[in-house]
């Protein structure tokens, strides 16, 4: 092996903390578990002024849809609308019904959207161990569907990490830690608190907005990046969901060892931590720098698509 060789996930998460078992040998929604009625009571108490922000990224933008390299936006088909019933052979309904219809064909995970916990893996076993030819043909095991069926309710906390580095965006391949997370909590004067959904702000989608050609070229987005420590501190804190505006919610290749997406496996495969992705912060983020609250009600619940491997979703938060 050369010396630039990336290590396996399995020698570099050889020993890294799993909840694998925790919840039982059935379980699919991981880390979603820590929130329970307590912690839904208790963000609904956030709800002081009525505010109602939905952080879903529009599905056909006019001016893109950002997607992970190799996959595609989605392309809605008008299939019904006026000029339907221009001709002979139109449609006929008692009373003189007219109507517009739809489709889109969308990669599940080319939008705002829930990771099903079985969507990566490494050295073939799944979330809770399962075979990871549990998903030939569609995920039998760690879907979307349970996640989709269960909601997902509790305080979330938004961390502008663009904002706590003076930038209106991070760069491309720029890092934090844990570290920085809560020193970028402290600026803010929140607390971060065991069983918080962490949103976290890099607006980088805006250079794919200004420029599409070069956010693909070399694509390296920022984001958290792997150490033992951060991975320790996610475990330690019962962190259920974690929510970026980023493609991947994670740096894309880790400067330190080469690999690509550690963090997926190391938080979502191994302790069941659940991602959501492409998210739009920037009018959260706006509210927040404004009156001071970073704190809130988060609710999401993506659409239950069976064997899904991920699947969109628009969260709402309420301040
Ligand atoms: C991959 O895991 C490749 O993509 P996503 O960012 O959708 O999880």
């Amino acid at each position: 092996m050369s010396e630039t060789t990336p290590p396996t996930l399995d020698d570099l998460l050889a020993d890294a903390p799993t909840n694998w078992g925790k919840w039982g040998t059935n379980d699919e929604v991981g880390s979603l578990n820590y929130l329970g009625t307590e912690q839904a009571v208790a963000a609904a108490r956030l709800v002081q002024q009525g505010k109602v922000f939905t952080i879903q990224r529009l599905i056909g933008d006019p001016k893109g849809d950002p997607v992970w390299p190799g996959r595609s936006p989605a392309v809605r088909t008008q299939i019904l609308d006026e000029s339907s019933w221009d001709g002979e052979g139109a449609p006929q309904f008692p009373g003189g019904l007219h109507y517009a219809d739809d489709k889109i064909e969308a990669f599940l995970q080319g939008s705002t959207q829930y990771d099903a916990l079985g969507h990566v893996w490494y050295g073939g076993k799944l979330w809770n161990g399962y075979d990871a030819r549990s998903t030939v043909g569609g995920m039998e095991l760690a879907s979307v569907e349970p996640i989709a069926q269960r909601g997902v309710v509790g305080r979330g906390v938004l961390l502008d990490m663009a904002r706590f580095r003076g930038k209106s965006h991070l760069d491309a391949a720029e890092t934090f830690t844990h570290e920085d997370l809560l020193a970028c909590a402290a600026q803010q004067g929140v607390e971060l608190r065991p069983r918080d959904i962490l949103l976290i702000r890099t607006n980088y989608i805006e250079l794919f907005f200004e420029d599409s050609e070069s956010f693909y070229a070399n694509f390296c987005e920022p984001g958290l990046v792997y150490s033992p420590e951060l991975v320790q501190w996610f475990a330690d804190m019962e962190i259920p969901n974690l929510v970026t505006d980023t493609i991947a919610n994670e740096i894309t290749i880790d400067p330190n060892n080469g690999v690509a997406l550690t963090l997926h496996n190391a938080l979502m495969r191994n302790l069941g931590i659940a991602f959501t992705e492409i998210t739009d912060l920037e009018s959260l983020a706006e509210d927040c720098a404004t009156d001071g609250v970073y704190e809130f009600l988060y609710a999401a619940a993506p659409l239950k698509v069976a064997k899904g491997t991920g699947a969109p979703v628009n969260p709402l938060v309420m301040k």
